[in-house]
């Protein structure tokens, strides 16, 4: 691949218009590798018999500032098409979330809370950028849920409690699966959903390529039958963020593109 070719590379595939696709996906400073691996991943699911990206008709409109992420979510959102933000920082998904209707659940899987009021004299970091959407939700933080949270301070913990944010430890999800799965079932109900994906919610051996790794994390079975409770569910928008690459070592972009191929297959089923 020549440079030119390689700054080039779309996530997936460039076979569809912008028109003809169900699916829009932008990046925010979207890591080049994760792209890569997008074009690397086999679609067919041998379990599952199938095509995973059978019903995705994937445009990828390139990447844009974070300023311009509520903008453009709110575009994709009106045109009924499912925005898929890849994005370098979480805080990507306080913006999206600004254009997505009040009353959807936002199920936020993370190994962090991302609850802290401040964190390195910043109130905007991503260590911070839930804290700030529960201040713009106001009693509509109870639609947000945690999902493989481990690690949280005793700030955070209360904040959970005192605002009725729903949230899971990873821990609790080794002992009690099943039980989670029935919560989150309820919790979701028939609301729709914004599903966001920080990749460090996974255990640093499967998802090293990550900024703050926290030992403990999910694995890709036990995540793969947490989303199961999303079928049937009406998702408006999803997001990927905070891969931080590790050149040669892809397995976490590789992860990650396999874990949206099989949202896809459950959204659009
Ligand atoms: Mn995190």
């Amino acid at each position: 691949m020549n440079k030119d070719e390689h700054k080039n590379v779309k996530f997936v595939t460039d076979v569809f218009s912008e028109q003809e696709a169900n699916v829009i996906a932008f990046g925010v400073q979207c890591p080049q590798s994760l792209r890569e691996a997008s074009q690397l991943v086999e679609p067919f699911d041998i379990d599952e018999q199938r095509n995973l990206l059978q019903h995705a008709r994937i445009y990828d409109a390139g990447d844009v500032k974070l300023e311009e992420v509520e903008q453009k979510t709110r575009q994709i959102v009106s045109a009924g098409k499912l925005p898929l933000i890849l994005a370098s920082e979480h805080t990507a998904t306080l913006h999206a979330m600004k254009a997505i209707p009040e009353n959807a659940k936002l199920i936020v899987f993370d190994g962090h809370a991302d609850l802290k009021d401040e964190y390195e004299g910043s109130k905007q970091s991503h260590a911070c950028w839930l804290r700030r959407w529960c201040e713009l939700a106001k009693e509509n933080c109870k639609n947000v849920a945690v999902i493989g949270v481990r690690s949280c301070d005793e700030d955070e913990l209360e904040f959970m409690k005192s605002n009725r944010i729903f949230y899971f430890t990873a821990e609790k999800i080794k002992v009690g699966l099943v039980d989670v799965k029935q919560r989150l079932r309820d919790f979701i109900g028939d609301s729709a959903v914004y599903v966001s994906v920080d990749m460090d919610v996974f255990d640093p051996s499967i998802a090293p390529a990550v900024k703050y790794s926290v030992p403990g994390g999910l694995t890709y079975e036990k995540f793969l039958s947490l989303i199961d409770v999303l079928k049937g569910k009406k998702v408006l928008g999803m997001d990927c963020v905070e891969i931080r690459p590790l050149g040669e070592n892809g397995i976490t972009e590789f992860l990650a593109v396999k874990i949206i191929f099989k949202l896809f297959s459950l959204i659009f089923s």
